[in-house]
């Protein structure tokens, strides 16, 4: 299964806003997500974070800026080549502002106007815990339009 990163840049503990980029290109166009990305070959996912999110929306981070907050898998029955894991970041320092890219145009939300109706299905069964501070793990299992949530284990602590 091919790994990813997801890397939401924060203010406020616990957080208040989140940038959040309308993907304009390949897999996800037309949602608000998170910036992150496939890793590249003997790059460690800390690293890969930090390079994406420079690359998808111009902020630049150190990888001890980073925090983990967990790991899910993606399960595409319909189209297994499409299956991924996600290492998630949040990110509260940054150098930069935000700028859109080729790939990201990015928005600041309040955390209680996340526009999860325009997002991947998942997101809110998962991001609200995040947000709050905690890690989460979990597997969800997508219906045949690659879109509908089928199944979903998410785990939080
Ligand atoms: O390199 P590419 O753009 O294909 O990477 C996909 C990005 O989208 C990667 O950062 C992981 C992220 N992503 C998924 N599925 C989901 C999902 O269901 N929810 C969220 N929030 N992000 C996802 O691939």
């Amino acid at each position: 299964m091919r790994s990813t990163t997801l890397c939401l840049p924060v203010q406020g503990r616990p957080a208040e806003r989140i940038l959040l980029g309308m993907k304009k290109t390949g897999f996800g166009r037309g949602k608000y997500n998170g910036f992150g990305g496939k890793f590249e070959d003997g790059e460690t996912p800390a690293a890969a974070a930090v390079r994406e999110l420079a690359e998808e929306c111009g902020l630049t981070a150190n990888e001890a800026d980073l925090e983990y907050v967990g790991e899910l898998e993606f399960v595409f029955p319909a189209n297994p080549e499409f299956d991924h894991d996600v290492q998630l970041y949040l990110v509260h320092t940054w150098q930069g502002e935000p700028k859109e890219t080729p790939e990201m145009r990015p928005e600041w939300f309040s955390v209680a106007d996340i526009p999860y109706r325009d997002m991947w299905a998942d997101d809110i069964y998962w991001l609200p815990a995040v947000l709050k501070g905690k890690q989460v793990t979990g597997r969800v299992i997508f219906g045949e339009n690659n879109e509908d949530v089928d199944d979903i284990t998410i785990r939080s602590k």
